[in-house]
């Protein structure tokens, strides 16, 4: 087979975000853009040489031709095989999965996970190293260093490869193996929850409504949920994936999931609602007229996790970004769980589970996860929520209540302003860490600002130091306010403003949200002056 060293030049901005690189999808389409980015990651990992990756993406517009490209540059840099999901599909936790049930050199991840797909949409890439998880800092500021010194990349001259057919085939001297996506997630999914104890909820009468968004989970729901847990054909919504994700954005949230949350708040809704996005690992949890937010979806799992056999023995910790409301560290503090922070992105959590210092993790952006993976896990939160539901026989809403009423309520919402112009919010930010020192004692609005720093995190297991992670500041009272730009966008910046405030009052754990934080939305925003700043009257997305 014909190898080919082909010239290229760097090409700019080919950092890895918050998730990988995420771009529009014509960016990635550009000439060598793809090639240079993933010859950028075999550098950087010390060559593709010997080594097994697993290879999948969410099926989003160009996964179909990006993963041909990938493939042809794995054969000519001298891998020794591809484990690759039929069609070149496979969910982010199923992913994870095969990089370490196989144990292979780690995997390559195509994805723009929630953003939108299609042509003038987006597209994404992330390596995963041999513990399953996101790359961490040290190997995706490498895999940066690596494209800005790029003078050729290797590829191989062959056909497509036909990836429709499971079993192995060759390419060059490349084994490609062509794996069912679902088959063996489906088995770890089995081994963690008491499947038996949710078939028989669903038996008893009990309805679920799971919306995949028209994106990757689709298989996986429709086999476990309506296969192996025998829930009604039609449980599974827009379950067919498509390239473009219906035309929608195949986001779980209030907003972008709208459907499905006005079913749940219906007279008629099920007893049980959720939704999972683009490639899998977020989640949404309802009930009947009951929204879950992603940080009190935490808390109750690590309150309620030791229901599920694959969590019976207990749990070592806990930890959330720092973005992720408190709830969970009030459960970690009364069960005697160590509890940890860091910084927003998953990539984090991966040392603190390596070291077996945590089992359960989760963020406010709709991402909740555990030790059996090294990736957040949209089904894997499902299936932990209806064990927990079956094992209790309680319905969700009685679950929040018990909950509230034993731990307090962390009232909780992110604002999200998005495509603001990138250089009002780096000003904003700017503005905001200049003058850090002076905002302690002063007075936003109502309320009397306690402490305001920016977050670094030094991890305890590797002693590695992220600085600028988000500006917190406090309120007299228990509120905070935190602020950061997303790294995930591709257009603009998106400005996310987090919002929290603690109610511990039995009487007051029922109030909405937005009500409940007025006073700190109206001081966040004066201290940081977003209206001005950014000539937004009211952010684009609440959840
Ligand atoms: C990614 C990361 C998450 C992170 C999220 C939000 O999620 O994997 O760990 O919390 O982005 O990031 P940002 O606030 O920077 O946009 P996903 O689901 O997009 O892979």
């Amino acid at each position: 087979m014909e190898h080919s060293y082909v010239d290229s030049r760097p090409i700019a901005g080919q950092k890895p975000g918050t998730s990988g690189l995420r771009k529009k999808t014509k960016v990635f389409m550009q000439a060598h853009y793809l090639e240079n980015y993933v010859q950028a990651i075999f550098d950087a990992i010390g060559g593709a040489e010997g080594k097994t990756l697993v290879v999948g993406g969410d099926g989003r517009y160009f996964n179909d031709r990006a993963i041909q490209v990938i493939l042809r540059m794995m054969a000519a840099n001298g891998a020794a095989r591809a484990v690759v999901g039929q069609n070149g599909i496979l969910s982010t936790p199923a992913a994870s999965n095969l990089i370490r049930q196989r144990g292979t050199d780690g995997g390559l991840i195509l994805s723009a996970s929630h953003n939108p797909g299609g042509e003038d949409e987006d597209f994404g890439l992330k390596y995963n190293t041999p513990n399953g998880g996101p790359a961490p800092e040290a190997v995706t500021d490498r895999i940066f260093v690596a494209s800005q010194a790029m003078v050729r990349y290797r590829i191989a001259e062959t056909q497509d490869i036909d990836l429709s057919a499971i079993g192995e085939t060759t390419l060059g001297d490349m084994a490609v193996e062509i794996v069912d996506p679902v088959v063996d997630y489906a088995a770890l999914m089995e081994r963690l929850f008491d499947m038996d104890a949710i078939r028989g909820w669903i038996a008893d009468g009990h309805s679920i409504r799971f919306d995949a968004m028209h994106a990757v989970t689709g298989p996986y729901a429709r086999a476990i949920l309506e296969g192996r847990l025998g829930a009604p054909e039609g449980t599974v919504v827009n379950g067919t994936p498509s390239p473009d994700f219906g035309g929608g954005h195949p986001d779980p949230n209030p907003t972008w999931a709208k459907t499905l949350y006005d079913e749940m708040m219906g007279r008629d809704a099920p007893d049980f609602g959720a939704a999972s996005d683009g490639d899998g690992d977020r989640n949404m949890i309802l009930g009947r007229g009951v929204y879950v937010s992603p940080s009190d979806s935490l808390a109750v799992l690590a309150a309620n996790a030791t229901q599920a056999p694959g969590y019976a023995r207990g749990l070592a910790g806990v930890a959330r970004s720092m973005p992720t409301s408190a709830a969970v560290d009030r459960v970690a503090e009364a069960l005697g769980m160590a509890a940890y922070e860091t910084p927003t992105g998953w990539k984090f959590f991966g040392n603190l589970l390596d070291a077996g210092k945590v089992t359960l993790c989760g963020e406010e952006s709709f991402g909740t996860g555990s030790d059996h993976l090294r990736e957040k896990d949209g089904l894997w939160a499902v299936l932990l929520w209806l064990n927990i539901l079956a094992a209790t026989g309680k319905s969700v809403a009685e679950l929040m209540a018990d909950h509230w009423r034993t731990y307090g309520r962390n009232y909780y919402s992110r604002h999200d302003y998005e495509a603001v112009e990138t250089e009002a919010a780096n000003g904003l930010m700017a503005g905001l860490r200049g003058k850090l020192d002076s905002l302690v004692g002063s007075t936003a609005r109502e309320l009397v600002v306690t402490s305001a720093d920016e977050f670094a995190y030094d991890d305890p297991v590797d002693g590695s130091r992220a600085e600028g992670q988000g500006i917190r500041i406090g309120f007299e009272g228990g509120g905070r306010a935190v602020f950061r730009l997303s790294g995930t966008g591709t257009e603009g910046a998106t400005l996310r403003v987090y919002l929290e405030r603690v109610e511990t009052d039995p009487a007051r754990l029922d109030q909405d949200p937005q009500e409940a934080l007025a006073p700190v939305i109206a001081a966040a925003d004066a201290v940081a002056g977003i209206r001005e700043l950014t000539g937004r009257v009211a952010p684009d997305v609440v959840t």
